[in-house]
């Protein structure tokens, strides 16, 4: 097979350029109709609009075909440093829109449609957006890639071609009720699968050592394998003709007869190992920022990075690359604590496997990988039982084990047998049970471990890691997030981009720092106005949108104030849910008058991990505190709350244009950067927030004057903790807050019954991890700061364009430069 595969490589057309179909109007039609007839096997006529939107799908890629060949034979031959992105998510989004903005192939495709008697935009909501992430983590995996792409960056981005995406949330009386996400069931035109390439991955087993030639040597007999199948996908860069690839990888079984332990030679055990080998990547985990250490999960992080490690060093690198100079070639970055068992396998690889020294192999391991903490959560670093660990790959925990003994060698010669710092170091800890620290086993072997925002990184290393950032000084820096402006303006914005693009000219969605000329246009009134008209016909859009989609509905003239994100107490819904109920309660007695409202539509996006008891009692309280204001007369449409379903990519892209208000509002020193805090900012909505992770940024680059700030900083959360906090206080002490809660737990959302919120209601006085009553005064202060700014429509719109112009250092391009700067070092393109 190997030579005929190099008799091929010889042959004169092997290297006969591939070429893009001509990029006219009728060229597409052609190219369109022969998908829909060869691929799809319908005449236009007899055509679903499935199949319409699967041969629209196979057409640009067609156009991108010449280009992504051409861009990984270059990257081959280049043989210059590369990045591989190691991460269990990619939230990418819808696929058709971004893909036919980046080839420059929008006009002509529409046109092409057209002629065909198709409203492209039809074709545009027949797609199922890839929900392979739970929230920020994977959606900012999605806009690296997407930069590194539009920044011809040599990299590859390594993950899991879940099943199951995350679940789609629908509402059952108020009430989060989860549904499997089967977003291949209509057909995947964006994924290239190579089944040929397989690679073979092992499980369990035992270790034992032998002797080679007089060097005795461990190796790892395991008990189980299954294959994972590389399944490729196009990352178009914008306008450059560069295409990148993301590589996800599918488990299936082995031919059963390799399923050792199962097979027992009957045939309903065989195919019963099938379905235990399709399982590993069969769903993506619901459980965002906190991992419930479940083996499969361990199945799933083992099963992606072996894959990706051995597809780097078998396709990527030449047969007699020599291994000492991988450093030269390769950084694989580590996503969070999810890939970090990837450190133990390439020392395996590299030692077992290779017979390289383990003190050459340790130092290369240390160049090769770097790790991007996204969390100050203490619950939601991951740990893995030794005991599961031991089970599962037991080679690997010889090998953690031997780089903890060395590491805190190490420590004990620099600080001394200093016994509760080396406990307090241990890459495995004792209690509650025997466990390895994944955290700490990627910062002893990463070249660089990183924040995601200034004072994440800072709390990070002052906080969370400090012996290790004694013991390594300069291992710790800081890259602060990042969002893509290609689908969070170009695309979810197309208004507000023309606009701009006509103030500041070309160049501004490849270098947004540009977007500082806006500064002046803030001043003029014409510009203002047409500004504003922007925002408006979003509005209008987003009320259309959400009309067709849940039948709920964003009336013209209401502020539109929005907090969409994951569910969770640290992010503090319930503060929005507070201030809610206390302008409603103001009105329903009469405290206020209700023309004295401004009006608000409140719009909440959230899903709740299905374990998350409390999480999911918040989105009860939301969806029924809305219903009780939506329909009392006595508000007389002035406060509405709209909580559509199922929040996710596609939805964003609609609502994100159409805000005024911005609500980032988590307990300061909890939200490591917020990227939906950028995506905001930039299309010119203004924040209330905390002083929290990228929010500080934000609000230093925007101005004081165009933020709302309000709540605790983080070291005064420091020190009410240090003093003793009691919610109960607060709610003594408030009048305000005191008839809000009252409110709740009277029953009035309720239908009466005491005792539905009961457990939120007591949580808040009696617990309250995350200090909601603490922040409740200031933050309701603050929200009447806004409503007296929205007053002046022509000063806030003077704010936003301002919020604007100044927020161009979110670009997830410029995150892509600091990583290069400050950890890749590699060459900016090949
Ligand atoms: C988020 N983390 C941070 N985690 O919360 C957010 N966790 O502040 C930050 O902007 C973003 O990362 C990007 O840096 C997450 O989204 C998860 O989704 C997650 C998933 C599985 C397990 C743990």
């Amino acid at each position: 097979a190997a030579s005929g595969r190099t008799q091929i490589a010889d042959h004169p057309l092997a290297l006969a350029p591939v070429s893009a179909p001509a990029s006219s109007v009728d060229g597409f039609v052609r190219e369109f109709l022969k998908n829909l007839n060869f691929t799809q096997g319908v005449p236009l006529s007899a055509s679903s609009p499935n199949d319409r939107y699967l041969a629209l799908a196979h057409t640009v890629r067609d156009y991108l075909m010449a280009r992504w060949l051409e861009d990984q034979r270059g990257q081959r031959e280049a043989q210059s440093k590369g990045v591989a992105y190691l991460s269990a998510e990619y939230l990418l989004g819808r696929q058709l829109d971004n893909n036919l903005l980046a080839s420059r192939l929008t006009d002509v495709a529409t046109e092409a449609l057209a002629k065909c008697g198709i409203d492209i935009d039809d074709l545009r909501q027949q797609e199922v957006e890839p929900g392979l992430g739970n929230g920020g983590l994977g959606r900012l995996a999605a806009c690296f890639i997407d930069s590194l792409a539009t920044m011809s960056v040599p990299s590859i981005g390594y993950g899991i071609r879940y099943e199951y995406g995350i679940f789609r949330q629908t509402f059952v009386d108020g009430q989060q009720v989860e549904q499997p996400d089967a977003w291949l069931s209509l057909g995947s035109p964006w994924e290239f699968p190579h089944p040929e390439a397989a690679q073979t991955i092992s499980f369990a087993g035992h270790t034992e050592t032998y002797d080679d030639d007089g060097v005795e040597r461990s190796r790892w007999i395991p008990a189980w394998n299954v294959q994972a199948v590389p399944y490729n996908y196009m990352v178009p860069g914008y306008h450059n003709g560069r295409v990148n690839t993301l590589r996800l990888w599918r488990s299936v079984a082995t031919n059963a007869f390799d399923l050792r332990i199962f097979n027992s030679g009957d045939y309903e055990e065989a195919v019963r190992a099938q379905i235990f080998a399709e399982n590993i990547s069969k769903v993506l985990y619901p459980e965002d920022s906190t991992p419930q250490g479940k083996e499969l999960r361990l199945q799933q992080q083992y099963f992606f990075v072996a894959a990706s490690i051995r597809d780097f060093l078998t396709n990527v690198l030449a047969e007699d690359f020599d291994l000492e100079k991988l450093p030269e070639r390769i950084i694989f970055q580590l996503n969070d604590t999810h890939p970090v068992i990837a450190v133990p396998e390439f020392m395996r690889v590299l030692v077992d496997e290779k017979k390289m020294d383990w003190d050459a192999a340790w130092a290369i391991t240390q160049q090769c990988f770097a790790y991007t903490c996204h969390t100050l959560l203490p619950e939601a670093l991951e740990v893995w039982s030794v005991d599961l660990l031991g089970r599962l790959l037991p080679r690997h925990l010889e090998i953690i084990y031997r780089i903890n003994d060395e590491f805190l060698l190490a420590v004990r010669e620099r600080f001394g047998d200093d016994e509760m710092r080396i406990r307090n170091m241990s890459i495995v800890s004792d209690f509650p049970e025997r466990s390895v620290r994944m955290a700490y086993l990627a910062t002893v072997a990463g070249a660089k471990v990183n924040g995601v925002a200034e004072l994440h990184s800072q709390l990070l290393r002052d906080k969370v890691l400090p012996d290790f950032n004694e013991f390594y000084p300069g291992k710790f820096t800081n890259v602060t997030n990042g969002v893509t402006p290609r689908r969070f303006i170009r695309l979810a914005n197309p208004q507000l981009a023309d606009l701009i693009t006509e103030a500041l000219g070309a160049g501004w969605t490849v270098d947004l720092e540009r977007l500082r000329g806006l500064e002046s246009f803030a001043e003029d009134p014409e510009f203002r106005a047409r500004f504003a008209e922007v925002k408006a016909a979003n509005k209008r859009t987003l009320n259309t949108v959400l009309l067709a989609r849940d039948g709920l509905s964003v009336p013209d003239g209401h502020m539109l104030d929005v907090m969409v994100k994951r569910l969770h107490e640290y992010k503090r819904q319930m503060l929005k849910v507070l201030h809610i109920v206390t302008s409603y309660e103001g009105i329903i007695s009469g405290r206020v008058d209700v023309k004295d409202v401004t009006p608000r539509t409140f719009i909440f996006g959230a899903k709740a991990a299905p374990g998350y008891v409390m999480a999911k009692r918040i989105i009860h309280l939301i969806n029924a505190v809305g219903s009780v204001v939506n329909a009392d007369p006595r508000v007389e449409g002035r406060l509405n709350v709209v909580f559509p379903p199922n929040y996710n990519v596609t939805l964003a892209e609609r609502v994100i244009p159409a805000a005024d208000l911005s609500e980032q509002i988590s307990l300061a020193g909890k939200e490591a950067s917020g990227t939906g805090n950028m995506k905001f900012a930039l299309n010119g909505a203004l924040t209330i927030g905390t002083d929290d992770g990228a929010n500080v940024e934000i609000r230093e680059l925007v101005g004081d004057d165009n933020f709302f700030l309000f709540g605790m900083t983080e070291p005064e959360v420091e020190a009410l903790w240090a003093e003793g906090y009691r919610p109960s206080e607060f709610y003594q002490k408030d009048e305000d807050l005191r008839r809000a809660i009252d409110l709740i737990a009277s029953g009035a959302f309720s239908g009466g019954d005491r005792t539905t919120f009961e457990p939120v209601v007591s949580n808040l006085l009696y617990d309250d991890r995350f200090m909601v009553l603490a922040d409740y005064a200031s933050y309701i202060a603050e929200q009447g700061k806004v409503d007296a700014a929205y007053g002046d429509q022509d000063a806030w719109t003077r704010s936003a364009i301002l919020n604007v112009a100044r927020s161009g250092y979110f670009s997830s391009d410029r995150s892509m430069r600091d990583y290069i700067q400050r950890i890749w070092h590699t060459p900016p393109a090949y």
